[in-house]
């Protein structure tokens, strides 16, 4: 792969809306994904692994529990920073950013939110520090953008729960140590479950031969009488209201991962663009090709104007959930676009592993479906201003 020249574009002064925090936190996110990142993710995507050696780098660049108090090991950041770091790790590569995701959002934050002290005290630190890593079981088999007709479930069994079910297609289910499980009770209440790796019946076979999120494992958690201890049910919310409540914060940083990867795929481009000959001229000179680099920074300004907005909301506390669907649906649609445009002004060196474009494009695939699809997130943006529901 070409040695690391990214250079962030910044066309309307963004950075004249950020703290020094957040620009410290930024620039140090930036260049550990440079060090750490750049130099294996191709060789790791083509082998489809998880590069497990960066993990480390990633708790201590604030990745796992940016928003989480310091005294549970959080990095105690705000919004912003969070979605800054998400940003960075996402312009490296999506299923980087996704380990980080659903380890924050996914896995810390019910915990952190539904959770009791107890159960704070006992997996924060670790999870935070990248000892152990973090799996979220929302999707099953037959229940992916409908997660409340989830048929996985739980029994009470005086001094346990049993538990029996499938999820499927679940980010770093197969090497996690700790899963959120959500399962209904006896009633049909929806509630979230802490599963252990080791607990007999519990299963977490891969998922292979995906074109997308290569260097990100992706399997399934298979439950066969599972005997949850009672004090691993999160006691502080149940209903779909919460595995939806830990989505809006991971949405919230795919709306600003998905600039990352746009941001890397436009900067690609514009370089090649002048280095490349034809006709006797480098092709930037065409207008052509001006006009797929000048549509590109357009939508990229239009999303980090858009993002920044959604943070300062978040860090109020006033952005609704469906602010955030129309930011994630926007962004990663735009980043989908542009590693499209830009890959075809690579031409055929486009396609090949030297350049990180066709990567992520393969990535935004997933992206663009997971976390709610595309069409989902229309909907709830439908509903949102119509008062009309289309899911009922
Ligand atoms: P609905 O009746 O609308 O709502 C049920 C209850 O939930 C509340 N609610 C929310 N609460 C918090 N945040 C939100 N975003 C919420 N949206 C709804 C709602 O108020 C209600 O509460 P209550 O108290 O009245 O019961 O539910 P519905 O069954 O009609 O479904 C609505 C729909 C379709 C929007 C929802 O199910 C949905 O978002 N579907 C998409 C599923 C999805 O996003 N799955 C993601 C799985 S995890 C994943 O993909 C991780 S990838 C990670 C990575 O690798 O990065
Ligand atoms: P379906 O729900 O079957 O949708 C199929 C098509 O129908 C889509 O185009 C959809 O938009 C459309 N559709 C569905 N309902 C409607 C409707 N009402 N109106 C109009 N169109 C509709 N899940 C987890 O729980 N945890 C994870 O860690 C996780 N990681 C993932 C990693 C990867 C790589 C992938 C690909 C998925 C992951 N998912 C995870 C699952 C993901 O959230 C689901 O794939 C997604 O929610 C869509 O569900 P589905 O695949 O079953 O598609």
């Amino acid at each position: 792969m070409k040695p690391d020249l990214f250079e962030a574009p910044d066309y309307y002064n963004l950075d004249e809306l950020l703290t020094d925090e957040h620009k410290l936190v930024r620039d140090a996110a930036r260049e550990w994904v440079k060090r750490e990142v750049s130099p294996i993710i191709e060789e790791y995507a083509q082998k489809a692994e998880f590069p497990t050696q960066i993990i480390n780098g990633l708790a201590e660049i604030g990745a796992f529990g940016p928003y989480i108090p310091m005294e549970y090991g959080g990095a105690g950041l705000d919004q912003i920073s969070y979605g800054l770091i998400m940003q960075e790790i996402e312009r490296g590569d999506s299923g980087i950013r996704s380990t980080a995701s659903v380890q924050s959002s996914l896995v810390m934050y019910p915990i952190w939110k539904y959770g009791n002290e107890a159960q704070r005290q006992k997996y924060l630190p670790k999870l935070a520090s990248g000892e152990w890593i973090g799996c979220f079981g929302l999707t099953e088999p037959d229940h992916g953008s409908n997660p409340s007709g989830m048929v996985t479930n739980f029994k009470d069994k005086g001094d346990h729960y049993l538990l029996n079910g499938a999820k499927m297609w679940i980010s770093n289910a197969p090497f996690a140590q700790v899963a959120i499980v959500w399962a209904k009770d006896e009633r049909g209440r929806i509630h979230g479950l802490i599963v252990e790796r080791g607990m007999e019946g519990f299963t977490t076979p891969e998922t292979h031969n995906k074109w997308s999120l290569r260097a990100s494992a992706t399997g399934e958690l298979i439950f066969d009488n599972v005997k949850v201890p009672k004090e691993n049910l999160l006691p502080n919310k149940s209903g779909l209201g919460a595995p939806l409540g830990c989505l809006d914060s991971a949405r919230y940083g795919i709306a600003w991962g998905a600039i990352g990867a746009a941001m890397d795929c436009y900067d690609t481009a514009l370089r090649y663009s002048k280095e490349r000959i034809q006709f006797g001229k480098p092709i930037g000179q065409f207008q052509l090709q001006q006009k797929k680099l000048a549509e590109m920074i357009t939508e990229i300004t239009k999303a980090q104007l858009l993002t920044w907005r959604l943070g300062v909301l978040r860090n109020d506390g006033k952005a609704s959930s469906a602010q955030i669907s129309m930011a994630k649906r926007n962004n990663v649609d735009m980043a989908i676009n542009i590693a499209r445009e830009a890959r075809q002004m690579l031409g055929g060196m486009g396609i090949t592993g030297e350049y990180s474009i066709m990567r992520h494009s393969m990535n935004l695939e997933s992206v663009i479906t997971y976390e709610g699809t595309h069409d989902i997130h229309l909907l709830i943006t439908g509903l949102d201003i119509t008062g009309l529901n289309a899911f009922k």
